[in-house]
């Protein structure tokens, strides 16, 4: 088989984005002599475009970032690179920058009108014509396969993580960031909250399941207005949600809970009037996710038995000795 057929099997044959993009930068990597390959990575931070690599060559191998994107140093504005930014701006397909005796192509990766990566090429001579319908082949195959590995993702209603890529992404998030001897402040540590809404049986018995899918979505979007980019968000089934945080301290992170918890609660949703969250969370370092789950989940059972429309925090309840009382006066009643 062809070698660059052979690489696009290869691609096709992955279950995970981080592996397909370095599958297709590997891929890319094929098309030329004396060529370097990165994926950029674009975020928000103090209210401006940045753009990061998170894996490219090196000697010929495909390598990925450890840093977190918010604290890599390598990271640059998006108006570091005017040609990328344009193409951006103009929402087209790819830019180039001729720089004797370098030449760039960027490939943006578009999905949903939101560029949220970009491929990134760089060799010694101009790209000709063949070499880059070749190219644009291989970014288009790739694009298509991740387009529908990004569908199998998600919750099909409010269009969050789905609960099937929860445990991956747990592990890469939970894992410590950094190189921990280059760091200059200790990584910022994981949170783990499941988000519950209270009676939620009672909007789809009065109002129909139509009004209850509708309170699903715009929750759905308040979580994603509420939390970071760099945050974590799971549709894990029913009206139960989870997030991934990062924060130094637990205080930040309750405060971010807290904070989610108050908007809700003021918001009024069309027909159905004001609803309300429990969430309960615990520091996600230590166990497998299913323990972490667990921990969580306590917390979450503590803040339903105790009123609802609040937050609690795993560790504290412990520290309290909340926890306890709660386990053994259950095990009194079911024995
Ligand atoms: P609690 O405060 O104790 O959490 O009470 P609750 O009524 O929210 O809890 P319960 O788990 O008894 O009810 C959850 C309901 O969520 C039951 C189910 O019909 C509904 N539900 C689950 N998935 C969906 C969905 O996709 N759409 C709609 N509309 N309802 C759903
Ligand atoms: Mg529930
Ligand atoms: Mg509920």
């Amino acid at each position: 088989m062809a070698p660059i057929l052979q690489h696009l099997v290869e691609m096709t044959g992955h279950r995970d984005q981080l592996r397909l993009e370095l599958s297709v930068l590997q891929t890319l990597l094929q098309l030329g002599t004396d060529m370097r390959v990165r994926a950029l990575e674009f975020f928000f931070a103090d209210a401006e475009v940045m753009v990061r690599p998170r894996s490219w060559s090196e000697d010929g191998e495909v390598i990925t970032s450890h840093c977190d994107a918010a604290s890599d140093p390598a990271r640059q504005t998006l108006d570091e690179l005017p040609e990328l930014a344009r193409c951006i701006e103009q929402k087209a397909t790819s830019a180039v920058r001729a720089d004797a005796p370098m030449h760039t192509l960027w490939l943006p990766v578009w999905v949903n009108d939101k560029a949220h990566a970009c491929l990134e090429i760089t060799q010694r001579k101009a790209f000709s014509r063949q070499q880059r319908d070749v190219i644009l082949g291989v970014f288009r195959v790739y694009q298509n396969y991740q387009n529908l590995l990004d569908y199998s993702e998600r919750d099909a209603l409010t269009g969050l993580h789905n609960r099937k890529t929860f445990e991956e992404q747990f592990a890469r998030y939970a894992a410590p960031t950094g190189d921990p001897a280059r760091a200059k402040d200790a990584p910022p540590q994981q949170w783990l909250a499941i988000l519950d809404i209270d009676h939620f049986k009672r909007v789809n018995d009065e109002y129909g399941h139509l009004y209850g899918d509708e309170v699903l979505i715009l929750v759905a979007n308040l979580l994603r207005n509420s939390f970071r980019a760099q945050d974590r968000i799971f549709r894990f089934g029913g009206e139960e949600f989870v997030v991934l945080l990062r924060s130094h301290t637990e205080a930040a992170a309750h405060e971010a809970f807290e904070r989610f918890r108050a908007r809700v609660k003021q918001t009024m949703f069309p027909q159905i009037g004001g609803i309300s969250v429990s969430i309960g969370y615990c520091a996600a370092q230590q166990g497998a996710p299913v323990e972490v789950l667990g921990r969580a989940d306590q917390a979450l059972y503590y803040a339903k038995e105790n009123g609802r429309n609040q937050v609690h925090c795993y560790d504290e309840l412990m520290r309290q000795g909340l926890l306890k009382a709660q386990i053994a006066h259950s095990e009194v009643e079911l024995f």
